[in-house]
């Protein structure tokens, strides 16, 4: 049996694949275990039979035979914990893959999530104008930080792992913004993540998602 994920049935990034479903899908390709994709409107991310599943009621969701997951970052821990390819197998480059996994979602995703939600959700407020440049400094400083410790590497610590698929994941969330621009290393090293056979695949795969549900 294939595990089953859900994701957005019309995604508000129109498959743009920001939504934090692309990063499972993404994982599974990387390990090549296919999967099947359960849809849900926002209205049935609230119903009790989703909740019972996701606690907050969002997306994505993992299932597995009796194993039900929620949370993007323990749902790609949970594949690259289980399939070979994802994870080193030396014991200490394994651990510091799985601390770039955990850097990319506590320290490096809050800023990039404050700042793009700022601009959904607080544009019309007075405080807007200025709170942005402290929103985006945060940003900044996280990217410069990242940059100087990928210096010309093509990946965070040896060969690509979860780390990498998790922080492309996050860093991909700023391309309308153009700031990985003043980073160039890192829009390398994203578009080198973006390259891969296995991003190529998931990201069709949610494109498709969203072309069916807008008719197009
Ligand atoms: N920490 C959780 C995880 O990593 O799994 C966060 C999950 C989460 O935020 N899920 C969002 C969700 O279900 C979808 S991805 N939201 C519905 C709700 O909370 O009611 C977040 C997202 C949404 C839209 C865009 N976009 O349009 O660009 C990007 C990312």
């Amino acid at each position: 049996m294939s595990p089953t994920i859900t994701a957005f049935k019309a995604s508000p990034d129109r498959g743009k694949g920001l939504a934090r479903d692309m990063r499972v899908r993404w994982a599974l390709e990387e390990v090549g275990q296919p999967y099947d994709v359960r849809l849900v409107s926002f209205a049935q991310m609230k119903e009790p039979a989703h909740l019972a599943l996701h606690p907050f009621g969002q997306i994505p969701t993992y299932e597995d035979g009796d194993l039900a997951l929620f949370e993007s970052g323990a749902i790609v821990f949970h594949i690259a914990e289980r399939h070979a390819g994802l994870l080193p197998d030396d014991p200490n480059a394994r651990a510091r893959a799985i601390t770039w996994m955990f850097a990319a979602l506590s320290t490096v995703e809050p800023p990039v999530v404050e700042r793009s939600m700022a601009t959904i959700v607080e544009r019309d407020k007075p405080w807007y104008e200025p709170r942005m440049p402290m929103l985006e400094d945060r940003v900044r400083a996280r990217l410069g930080e990242l940059s100087s410790r990928l210096g010309d590497a093509d990946w965070l610590d040896g060969a690509f792992s979860a780390g990498d698929l998790m922080m492309v994941s996050v860093l991909l969330r700023l391309g309308s913004w153009g700031v990985l621009d003043e980073y160039p290393n890192l829009s390398a090293y994203v578009a080198r993540a973006e390259a891969r056979p296995a991003y190529r695949r998931a990201f069709d795969a949610q494109l498709a998602v969203f072309k069916a549900a807008s008719g197009g």
